[in-house]
């Protein structure tokens, strides 16, 4: 039995995919049997999908509505497509990977930063293209977005970023009422966040959150989950509860991986992987809404974290003891 086989019935499992792993056929088959959802490690950022040349080219045609482009996604896409998998559109708004001149005035980092009504107009526009190329040239596969990404401090305040400095706090809840406005209906917009067990990000993220379901603009909370064989699975599991009798949205895992701190191998790894998600499933079955969890990578190699070991498939896409740590927890 694969993952998603494992489970069915439970939650959802995915994997983010990468330029990398498109040239690898057999890498691709792996991911098509093993997983029922895939996000896109980088190239649907904004860094990526916004097209500085093209916007400078003609500022009375962009000046209020960034130019975008796509053709680099398109290899992801199809195999999504193809795969018949879903998608999760990751991220329409952050403070990371994204330009700096998308906040200036005439695109220009050596002149003013834009205006709030300036950057709503972008920010609304951006929303706007990305969605609707994606509707258009991909309906029906991107089934959930991470509206909003990483915008509250360990600390549990707003991050003091360009967003931020030109729009101001709201900005989150804008970007929220522009999803909300394009998507199609039934598609899951999502907060996401990391570090979440933090007590006072956590207060951060429950007010952000509350904010946001009062105006009807947000259906999940992703949790990220980059964490280390050390971390306390009782603590994880109290947070996740935390967050679901606070809010009482979905919450999804979305970029789990679980790195090994000093000695830790792999048979250790995949005991921790095994009991994590053993958690998780407690927790849907004690009636947390946990939709799915969604792996940071495939193979270690081609992880964010390689030197780390963090993901359940190595290199030569053998499986690891984490692997069946993951289909034990599930049986
Ligand atoms: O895995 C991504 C890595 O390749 C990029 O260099 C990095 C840039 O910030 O972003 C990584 O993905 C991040 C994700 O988009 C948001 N949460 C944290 C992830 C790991 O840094």
């Amino acid at each position: 039995m694969t993952l998603k086989q494992s489970y069915s019935g439970i939650f959802q499992i995915g994997a983010t995919i990468s330029d990398r792993m498109m040239k690898n056929e057999a890498l691709k088959e792996l991911i098509k049997s093993e997983f029922d959802v895939i996000t896109n490690e980088n190239n649907l950022k904004p860094i990526n999908v916004l097209d500085f040349e093209k916007s400078v080219s003609d500022l009375t045609k962009y000046n209020e509505s960034p130019a975008v482009k796509f053709e680099h996604l398109r290899p992801e896409l199809d195999f999504i497509r193809d795969s018949k998998l879903d998608m999760r559109g990751h991220t329409l708004c952050w403070h990371n990977q994204t330009p700096d001149w998308l906040f200036y005035e005439n695109y220009d980092i050596k002149g003013k930063l834009a205006d709030r009504e300036l950057m709503l107009k972008r920010l609304e526009n951006y929303i706007a293209s990305v969605i609707g190329w994606m509707n258009e040239n991909y309906p029906g596969q991107v089934t959930s977005w991470d509206v909003v990404n990483e915008s509250i401090t360990d600390e549990g305040g707003v991050r003091d970023r360009l967003w931020y400095k030109t729009v101001g706090a709201d900005y989150i809840l804008k970007a929220f009422t522009f999803a909300k406005k394009y998507a199609p209906e039934g598609v899951k917009l999502f907060y996401n966040d990391y570090n979440c067990w933090l007590p006072d990000k956590k207060r951060g993220i429950i007010n952000l959150v509350k904010q946001l379901k009062e105006a009807g603009v947000v259906d999940g909370l992703g949790l990220q989950g980059h964490i280390n064989t050390s971390m306390n699975i009782e603590l994880y599991k109290q947070t996740v509860r935390d967050y679901f009798s606070a809010l009482g949205l979905e919450i999804r895992i979305t970029e789990l991986d679980i790195d090994m701190p000093g000695n830790c191998d792999f048979e250790y790894q995949g005991k921790y992987f095994r009991d994590y998600m053993k958690a998780l499933i407690d927790l849907k079955n004690e009636g947390v809404n946990i939709v799915g969890v969604t792996l940071w990578g495939v193979t270690d190699d081609l992880s964010w974290k390689s030197g780390k070991n963090p993901l359940p498939f190595s290199a030569d896409l053998s499986k690891k003891p984490a692997y069946f740590g993951m289909i034990e927890a599930a049986k």
